[in-house]
């Protein structure tokens, strides 16, 4: 019996050897990153950068993008993760506050939740990777957009992305509060217009804005989509010149804009860093080496140590670094980079 025993124990563990790899696959842990939309040239080399550090660290990466930026799609993407019992999710938030009860859901799960990039409202995230000091932002592009009336002001427009993104709508309320300054008192800030990072529809909010306000000097783009669509339309209508571009452009898609004049300079950080970042982000919350709060450090592979600090907003976030400034002198060097 005794031997019978240590027999078929014997044969249990061979058979355990024998299991191929796969078969644990399934154990190893998911971590997901849902960015705002598909199309969006800097969303996916957000998303290579969040790939490239999950899979440096080990682990399987899970890359989503609705087709439309709706909170509404994010729900149905993220309802699907929670199915999938994801390790986290990682959300570039189409809304600040409206994916709070999906997000909560997945909290409650056991999925380790934060958001990059756009935020989701402090109850919904465990901490944010923001890309860039948002007031720093605000303040640049007033600046820029100051300068480039050549200190004379007159009007300018924003072309923003959907009216829901958290992200856009910080940074325009920081311009706002920019513009109200005594220094820029001639600058009017005429309209607001969301182009919703989608390239037809920013495209025809230029030309509509071209069409109601002919006196526009400057257009601020703070999003990748809206400024390479209106520097476009600049450039097409022999505009360079009369009216001028900046806000926050991918090198690689602005490189033309810059060098023919359209847009004299403008400012992004590292797409891939962002998304890099966020992994391990990601895999320290997981690994329970963070919680998200004020004070707590982990490192970040390549991109070296970070802090959690606390965010504008009132919850935390882990700060990349300073943007950068591109203009003619530059824009070859990093065309090809991203
Ligand atoms: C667009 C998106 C993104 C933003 C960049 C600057 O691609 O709106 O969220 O961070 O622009």
């Amino acid at each position: 019996m005794k031997r019978n025993i240590i027999a078929v124990a014997m044969i249990i563990a061979v058979m355990g050897m024998m299991v191929p790899a796969s078969v644990f696959a399934a154990d190893k842990p998911k971590f997901a990153i849902v960015f705002k939309n598909t199309g969006n040239p800097y969303g996916e080399k957000q998303l290579q950068g969040f790939k490239n550090g999950i899979e440096e660290q080990g682990y399987e990466a899970i890359l989503r993008s609705p087709e439309l930026p709706t909170a509404e799609a994010q729900i149905q993407i993220i309802e699907q993760l929670i199915a999938q019992r994801v390790a986290s999710i990682c959300i570039v938030g189409n809304d600040y506050d409206a994916l709070q009860p999906v997000l909560t859901k997945a909290s409650k799960a056991g999925i380790k939740v934060f958001s990059l990039d756009s935020s989701v409202n402090p109850a919904s995230r465990l901490t944010h990777v923001n890309q860039a000091d948002s007031e720093k932002i605000g303040q640049t592009l007033i600046k820029a957009a100051y300068d480039m009336t050549g200190g004379k002001g007159g009007e300018i427009a924003i072309l923003s992305a959907t009216s829901q993104a958290s992200n856009q709508n910080i940074w325009i309320d920081f311009m706002k509060k920019e513009l109200a300054k005594p220094q820029y008192a001639s600058l009017k800030l005429v309209k607001i217009a969301y182009g919703d990072d989608l390239r037809d529809k920013s495209v025809s909010e230029t030309e509509a804005l071209l069409r109601s306000y002919p006196n526009l000097k400057v257009i601020i783009a703070p999003t990748t989509v809206g400024i390479a669509a209106a520097a476009k339309v600049i450039t097409d209508k022999n505009l360079i010149g009369k009216v001028l571009i900046t806000g926050l452009g991918l090198p690689s898609e602005m490189a033309t804009y810059i060098e023919n004049g359209a847009c004299p300079y403008m400012f992004l950080w590292n797409p891939i860093d962002v998304g890099y970042l966020g992994a391990y982000v990601a895999t320290a919350l997981v690994n329970g080496k963070i919680t998200g709060a004020v004070g707590e450090k982990f490192s970040a592979g390549r991109l070296g140590n970070y802090t959690i600090t606390k965010a504008p907003d009132g919850g935390t976030e882990v700060l990349l670094g300073p943007p950068f400034k591109f203009d003619k002198s530059n824009i070859a060097e990093w065309k090809n980079v991203y």
